[in-house]
């Protein structure tokens, strides 16, 4: 019996071993439960984590981190850590260290609604960051000391090289500065993703900064793993869990009017030769409009395209198997289910086309401004000069965060902002007189979208900014109200050359009311 058993031990040892994707044999010894491993981290300890749009986090330790968080709190003990990670995660991280109040202070940017609600309720730090500073601020050491990194990878190499999973963001940086490092070993992650990334380690500090070698979005200048001091590493946790794969919603009347209009922007920069014929690379931001505007370029006649992004949503991933697209960088994938599954069962094809870097080579302005990218943003609301809101409801409630839209608005060759014209079925206007909160000054923003028309502002002055806005994207409900406030602010602003009413900026003017005008923004919560 004995003889027996332990037969089948050495069996599913064996067996463990050659399916596992823990390849390095020193490595093995440190494979333990996520919660095992949970319990090395102590309350107050900065952690890095992976993780950028619901792909590449760590899926289990969070969870049991949550956990025994609750249980510290449960007993009267406070324990509490800080979290930084590449951008957005998901519910297994964000959401479940939110709902245990574990989190102190969250960087760089978030999406999750449980977490939105505590940095809202004052109940926890927010550090908005845009995302190709945040390495360099760790490096330099504006962060403070970080003592645990937990990573998600999708394998490891026999000599100890870590695959990177379906996102890189800090991962790199995180590796190289933390003390202690967790990895999560994830087999639902396909191993082919091996060979997709280029990890090149820019931590070079000023005066003594190179030039990024990068002078097409597809060129490696990196190597496809992470490296990272094995005596460093105290637990690794196989995993078997899928990314966030959130569904797009199919394309709606107001994004598909959008993706239009910025379609006949393209076909006019090209035709005045200020774009060439496969237009320039293209940085489109998170959501369903971004995804409505590949959807277009889908339908339309640009071939030879590239991307140079951070995120690659599902309608990079059509334009790339269609061929319209012919080479994307990004820096984390985030792919619906079905897409997802289309990724998988053609991984060769897209690692020819894909090229998956650190965030800060994804959105370094170094790179996006030699190259040329045009980038497409959503927000939040814009003001009749041009100033853009992407991140504040009502100027004082975060929504989600900058996260790279800074990075490559202020660099891109064009930047585009795009929204609705209005919210909350036509309560809101998009098009406010003065934004509640400023992340995109007028200087950085080039051209704004709405589903009503396009507003092309390069190389005009303030006034000539307010006309073409209002005219051409808000909506025409709203369009009386703005303009009966900057012709008011034309007799009565004290200066003239961006002309303003502080006071109605922010409020209503009482005929408004009785007109019945609706809000314009940054009255009341929402
Ligand atoms: O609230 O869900 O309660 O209705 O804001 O709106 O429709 O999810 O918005 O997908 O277009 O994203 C700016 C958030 C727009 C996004 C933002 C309410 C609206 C809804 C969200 P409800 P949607 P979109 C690359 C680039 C910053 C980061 C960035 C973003 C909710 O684009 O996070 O660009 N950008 N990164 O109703 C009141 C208004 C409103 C409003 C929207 N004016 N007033 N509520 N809402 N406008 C990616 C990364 O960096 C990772």
């Amino acid at each position: 019996m004995d003889e027996i058993e332990e037969a089948i031990r050495v069996m599913n040892a064996v067996s463990s071993h050659s399916f596992s994707r823990v390849r390095a044999p020193s490595l093995r010894s440190k494979i333990m439960t996520a919660k095992e491993a949970a319990a090395l981290i102590p309350s107050g300890a900065r952690v890095g984590m992976s993780g950028f749009t619901g792909s590449g986090h760590p899926k289990e330790v969070p969870i049991e981190l949550a956990r025994r968080i609750e249980a510290s709190h449960a007993l009267g003990e406070p324990f509490k850590i800080s979290v930084w990670t590449g951008a957005s995660t998901a519910p297994e991280l964000d959401g479940a260290l939110a709902k245990a109040n574990a989190m102190e202070m969250r960087l760089p940017y978030q999406s999750d609604p449980v977490c939105r609600r505590r940095i809202n309720a004052g109940e926890m730090d927010y550090t908005d960051i845009h995302l190709s500073h945040v390495a360099q601020y760790a490096w330099f050491g504006f962060l403070g000391h970080l003592d645990f990194a937990v990573i998600e990878v999708a394998g490891i190499r026999e000599d100890g090289a870590l695959i990177p999973s379906s996102s890189v963001g800090n991962n790199e940086t995180w590796l190289d500065m933390a003390d202690r490092i967790i990895l999560e070993v994830n087999s639902w992650q396909s191993a082919a993703l091996e060979g997709m990334h280029d990890i090149y380690a820019y931590t070079d500090r000023p005066p003594n900064r190179r030039p990024i070698p990068l002078t097409s979005p597809g060129e490696r200048i990196g190597e496809p793993y992470f490296r990272c001091d094995p005596k460093k590493i105290v637990a690794i946790v196989e995993t078997h869990d899928a990314d966030r794969n959130t569904e797009f919603t199919a394309p709606d009347a107001v994004s598909q009017a959008i993706a239009e209009h910025i379609l006949d922007f393209f076909d006019c920069e090209v035709r005045h030769g200020r774009m060439p014929r496969n237009l320039l690379p293209l940085q489109s931001g998170v959501g369903n409009i971004a995804n409505a505007v590949m959807a277009g370029l889908e339908k339309g006649s640009y071939e030879g395209l590239t991307a140079y992004t951070e995120v690659l949503q599902d309608g990079m991933l059509h334009l790339l198997r269609s061929g319209k697209l012919t080479m994307a960088s990004a820096t984390a994938l985030s792919l619906s289910d079905h897409a997802m599954k289309e990724f998988l069962a053609d991984v060769d094809f897209y690692r020819e086309r894909i090229v998956l870097r650190p965030q800060d080579i994804s959105n370094h302005p170094e790179v996006i401004r030699r190259l040329g990218v045009i980038a497409m943003n959503g927000m939040i609301e814009a003001d009749i000069y041009g100033n853009v809101n992407s991140t504040h409801i009502a100027g004082t409630s975060i929504m989600n965060g900058i996260g790279g839209s800074g990075d490559f608005a202020r660099n891109a060759y064009t930047s585009i902002f795009m929204t609705p014209s209005t919210r909350k079925n036509g309560a809101i206007s998009c098009i406010v007189p003065m934004v509640s909160h400023v992340d995109h000054t007028e200087h950085d923003v080039q051209v704004i979208v709405t589903e009503q028309g396009m507003a092309d502002l390069r190389g005009l002055s303030p006034k000539a900014r307010a006309r073409v806005i209002i005219d051409n994207c808000a909506h025409p409900d709203w369009q009386p109200a703005l303009n009966e406030y900057f012709d008011l602010a034309m007799r009565l602003s004290p200066g003239r050359h961006t002309p303003h009413l502080m006071e109605e900026a922010f409020g209503f003017l009482p005929k408004w009311k009785a007109a019945g005008a609706r809000r314009v923004s940054g009255d009341e919560p929402v």
